[in-house]
This record gives C-alpha cells, sequence and structure tokens, in this order.
C-alpha cells in the first residue's frame, strides 16, 4: 500500500511574516499519520523552513536545482547546498521551467540524479501540453519525458524518486484532468516504469498536479494510482492545503 503524498509548491510566492504564518498553520492543523507531506519553497526560504518545521513530521524542499556539483555558474543553486539546509524534496522538470527555461527532459534527469546524489527525492513532473492532447500525443509526450529520467536513474534508482503528472493546460487556468482522465495517464506512467521492474513500480509515489483544490482532492486521489498530490495556488493558504492533507487521509 503506497502512502499519500501532498506537496505544496509555492512557486515564487512567500516573504518572510507571510511564511511564519502558514508554516505555523500548517504544522498546528497536521495530524494526517497516514500522509506524508511537504512544502517546496523559493531557495531563499529554506532556512526559514528548516527552523519551523525541523522535528515535526512535515518536510521541506526546493523548487529547481542544478545539474551541476558547484563552478562557475552564477545565480545556480547546487543538489548538495539544498541537502545543507535539510530538503527532502526537489521539484525537477516542472513545466513552467521547462516552457520558460527551455529546460529539456535531458537536463531534468541529469537534475533528478543530482538530487538522489545527494541523498534526497526527486520529484520529477512530466505533462502534456493541450495541443498536445488535442493532437493524441499525452502518451508519447510523457512517456519520452520519463524515460530519460528511467535511462538515467535505472530501475534501482527508480525506487528512490517521486514522480508528478502535471498536465500542462492544467496548470494556473483552473482547469483540472478528470479523475479519470489524471488516472489513466497514472497508470500508463505506472506502466511504464513496470517494464524495468513491477514491483518497484507499484511502490513508486504518482502525484496529480494542476489546480488541485480542496473541492476535487479527494475524487482525485481515490483513484488507485493518484498517490497525491502537488500543489500549487491552494498550498499558500494554510486552511486549504490542510483540507486537501485530509482529503488524501
Ligand atoms: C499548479 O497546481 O498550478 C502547479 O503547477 C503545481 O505544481
Amino acid at each position: 500500500m503506497r502512502r499519500k503524498l501532498v506537496v505544496g509548491n509555492w512557486k515564487m510566492n512567500g516573504n518572510r511574516a507571510a511564511n511564519a504564518s502558514l508554516l505555523s498553520g500548517i504544522v498546528a492543523g497536521f495530524d494526517a499519520a497516514q500522509v506524508d507531506s511537504a512544502v517546496c519553497v523559493p531557495a531563499p526560504y529554506l532556512a526559514q523552513c528548516e527552523a519551523a518545521l525541523a522535528g515535526t513530521p512535515v518536510s521541506w524542499g526546493a523548487q529547481d536545482v542544478s545539474a551541476h556539483a558547484g563552478g562557475a555558474f552564477t545565480g545556480e543553486v547546487s543538489a548538495q547546498m539544498l541537502a545543507e539546509f535539510g530538503c527532502r524534496y526537489v521539484i525537477v522538470g516542472h513545466s513552467e521551467r521547462r516552457a520558460s527555461h527551455a529546460e529539456s527532459s535531458e537536463l531534468v534527469a541529469q537534475k533528478a540524479v543530482a538530487v538522489m546524489g545527494a541523498g534526497m527525492t526527486p520529484i520529477v513532473c512530466v505533462g502534456e501540453t493541450l495541443d498536445e492532447r488535442e493532437a493524441g500525443q499525452t502518451f508519447v509526450v510523457v512517456r519520452n519525458q520519463l524515460g530519460h529520467v528511467l535511462e538515467r536513474v535505472g530501475a534501482d534508482g527508480m525506487a528512490k524518486i517521486v514522480v508528478a503528472y502535471e498536465p500542462v493546460w492544467a496548470i494556473g487556468t483552473g482547469r483540472t484532468a478528470t479523475p479519470e482522465m489524471a488516472q489513466e495517464v497514472h497508470a500508463r506512467l505506472r506502466a511504464q516504469m513496470a517494464e524495468q521492474n513491477a514491483v518497484v513500480a507499484g511502490k513508486v509515489q504518482i502525484l496529480y498536479g494542476g489546480s488541485m483544490k480542496p473541492d476535487n482532492a479527494k475524487e482525485l486521489m481515490a483513484q488507485p494510482d493518484i498517490d497525491g498530490g502537488l500543489i500549487g495556488g491552494a498550498a499558500l493558504k494554510a486552511a486549504d492545503f490542510l483540507a486537501i492533507i485530509h482529503a488524501a487521509a
């Protein structure tokens, strides 16, 4: 039985005062022993998360990482640096980065390897655009995106990743995939992993992301292959984030 995992993706939001009340609100209301939870925050707030969340059941992490270990890469943050701040998870390949920073699936795979090399768990995002869905290309696109990562991490490494299916057309648009649409893709992703190792594939958490909210979370997470959520806007309000966590429990 896979544990549910609910991860907040704060994106480029927050300030020290707002973060403090959001984090304390989450900790105060988090009582779902059956659910794993984390917040992935802008890098400058990792120290604040470490101070607020260490010793609580809520984990924290980052939203991106450099594929390089160190050196002349102005503006980049290495996996080792994130690990020093106690990060458990690092999102890689979010569609906003694939689109606005031209991140290729190969680069995303290298980032996943860097994250694992520093002892953390990459949350590997995959997802199709509206044009790709309408052209019937959804499964081809997500298979290719995940395939790059699987090729690099191998069957053993696969046990140490989390996958997030985030249809691009559902991100920041208020549109959500129906539970059946999402389940269909999640099942395909798991089947793809099972080609490498069925036992391990059965253990990998596959999250749904893309406008998951308190009012649609339960139905989505009731699907057999949807093991939690990667939450955008609803992760910025403690009450909404907690409602999603409770829907997962
Ligand atoms: C969203 O729900 O908007 C997301 O992009 C979550 O990562």
